[in-house]
């Protein structure tokens, strides 16, 4: 199996101040607790141990902490016209996909197989390929096998919401702490165009009636894992046409609810794919109308913008998949779960995230200083840790950021076929990056070469590698400062 993607040795190096491996060798404290504790402010203390290191329900968390799905849930009692679930996929990137389907014996082998491997591991997931309510019984019997040998792990599971009320309180008792339910409509004019039919207490619905009854499920699971306090996150498919204008009042109605984080997605839409909606030529959205839509959503329900729509067998860090080095016969029959590297990767994450809050602490107050107008969009190359530190050509996607006079702030990610095969460049993957930057005014990467460099300046897209290996946040106000002639110290409250 290749090495982590952020080891232990590369988080504890420094990258441009020195200042990283001080704090990390000598850092005043050595708790496992003391950077994942830097809560914000208006955060309680409760929620803030439910965030801290699950990467979904947080975006710090996302650059420093992986999950893993297990594909024991296969049955489903809804049908989307987007799902067209497949079980032996090892191609294709997106909801419902999978390796192979597992038994909860064979998972709870997986699991720990990556928890021995993986020292970023901190939830387990439970994402389908079908519904993790309705497929019940292997959902339970899962996560009680993990729970047992792995203790300290996370167990989250997303459903479609329609099984969930009657599963609520064994939820509980399971101590799952997160949950999210797909929700894509509030009224059942709109549903009836998403779900062709529901199976519900042993019948077939279909039209107004499905959609109807759906939507009267979600809500009531939604208000009862709130009561309990289950931090609920909701998934959106925004579907041009069909859904995107009604999602400004799903927004509304789940936020009432107590709905933590509200998680718009692009429809994925392929003929090849064998959906519905892949089939009649159903379109999704691209980036900017995703971002224009989301932007609206501001001020509402809180946004969750980092998703990556995993497969139902994932691994790893968001937007990275490891799952192929982890299908079972990669795994021995027999092993025992070995919690050193995952204790040891938390003491140095500790200490960093000290480190990296202090770096954008000083970022924001950098920009909230100047006097400047205008928004730089900045895409940057990352392997995790919350810094620049990928090639361009390796990049798989960027991470997207807005600075502005308000602050930095994360506002999705660009997917692309590497630029590099083999140690060249590909001219011809060159054109899909550049259409996939639109938008984009400068690129943030470790290195780049000067041909793809130049054909991005062509395109109206500036690419340094200046900031390699600095903080994201940090290189971004620095450079947004140096777009508007302002020396970055002189601009520092
Ligand atoms: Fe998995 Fe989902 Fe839990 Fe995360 S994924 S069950 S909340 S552990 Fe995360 Fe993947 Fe987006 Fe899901 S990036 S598709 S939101
Ligand atoms: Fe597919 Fe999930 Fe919809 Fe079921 S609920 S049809 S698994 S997308």
């Amino acid at each position: 199996m290749s090495a982590p993607i952020i080891s232990l040795e590369s988080l504890a190096k420094t990258t441009s101040s020195g200042q990283l491996l001080t704090s990390a060798k000598s850092g005043g404290c050595a708790s496992s607790s003391c950077g994942l504790s830097s809560r914000p402010t208006h955060m309680d203390s409760a929620t803030w141990e439910k965030i801290k290191d699950h990467p979904c329900f947080s975006e710090e968390a996302h650059h420093y902490f992986a999950r893993m799905h297990v594909a024991v849930a296969p049955a489903c009692n809804i049908q989307c016209n987007y799902c067209n679930r497949k079980y032996d996929c090892s191609n294709e990137s997106r909801p419902g996909v999978v390796s192979e389907k597992l038994t909860p014996d064979q998972a709870l082998r997986k699991v720990i197989a990556v928890a021995n491997e993986l020292p970023q591991l901190s939830v387990l997931g439970i994402a389908g390929p079908g519904d993790a309510c309705y497929d019940w019984e292997k959902t339970r019997a899962t996560f009680e096998r993990v729970a047992r040998e792995i203790p300290d792990i996370k167990l989250c599971i997303s459903t479609n919401g329609l099984a969930l009320p009657e599963h609520v309180d064994q939820l509980a008792e399971l101590n799952i702490s997160h949950v999210t339910i797909t929700i894509n409509m509030v009224d059942p004019a709109v549903g009836e165009k998403i779900y062709p039919w529901i199976f519900y207490r042993h019948r077939r619905y279909t039209g107004m009636d499905a959609a109807k009854i759906l939507h009267e499920r979600q809500m009531l699971g939604l208000e009862m894992l709130s009561e309990r306090g289950i931090l609920t996150k909701i998934n959106s498919v925004m579907i041009p046409g069909v859904n995107d204008q009604h999602l400004i009042e799903v927004n509304k109605w789940v936020k009432e609810r107590g709905a933590f984080l509200h998680n718009v997605m692009p429809l994925i839409s392929d003929p090849a794919h064998g959906t519905c909606f892949g089939l009649t030529g159903q379109r999704g959205p691209n980036a900017l109308e995703l971002k224009a839509l989301q932007d609206r959503l501001e001020g509402g329900a809180k946004l969750m913008r980092h998703c990556r729509q995993c497969r139902a067998d994932a691994v790893g860090l968001l937007g990275t998949d490891r799952g192929q080095e982890f299908t079972l016969d990669h795994i021995p029959p027999e092993l025992g779960y070995n919690s050193g590297k995952r204790r040891a990767y938390r003491e140095v994450v500790a200490r960093i995230l000290d480190d990296h809050l202090a770096a954008k602490n000083q970022a924001m107050t950098t920009l909230a200083s100047m006097s400047t107008r205008g928004s730089l969009q900045v895409a940057v190359a990352t392997k995790g840790g919350g810094r620049i530190n990928e090639h361009f050509g390796h990049a798989k996607e960027f991470q997207v950021y807005e600075a502005s006079l308000t602050g930095i702030k994360f506002v999705g990610h660009r997917k692309i076929e590497p630029y590099c095969r083999g140690g060249w460049g590909e001219e011809g993957t060159l054109g899909g990056i550049i259409a996939a930057l639109e938008g984009i005014d400068v690129v943030l990467c470790a290195k780049i070469g000067n041909c793809p460099k130049k054909q991005l300046m062509e395109a109206g897209i500036r690419a340094t590698e200046a900031f390699g290996y600095d903080y994201i946040e940090a290189a971004i106000s620095a450079l947004y400062a140096a777009e508007h002639g302002i020396d970055p110290s002189q601009a520092t409250a």
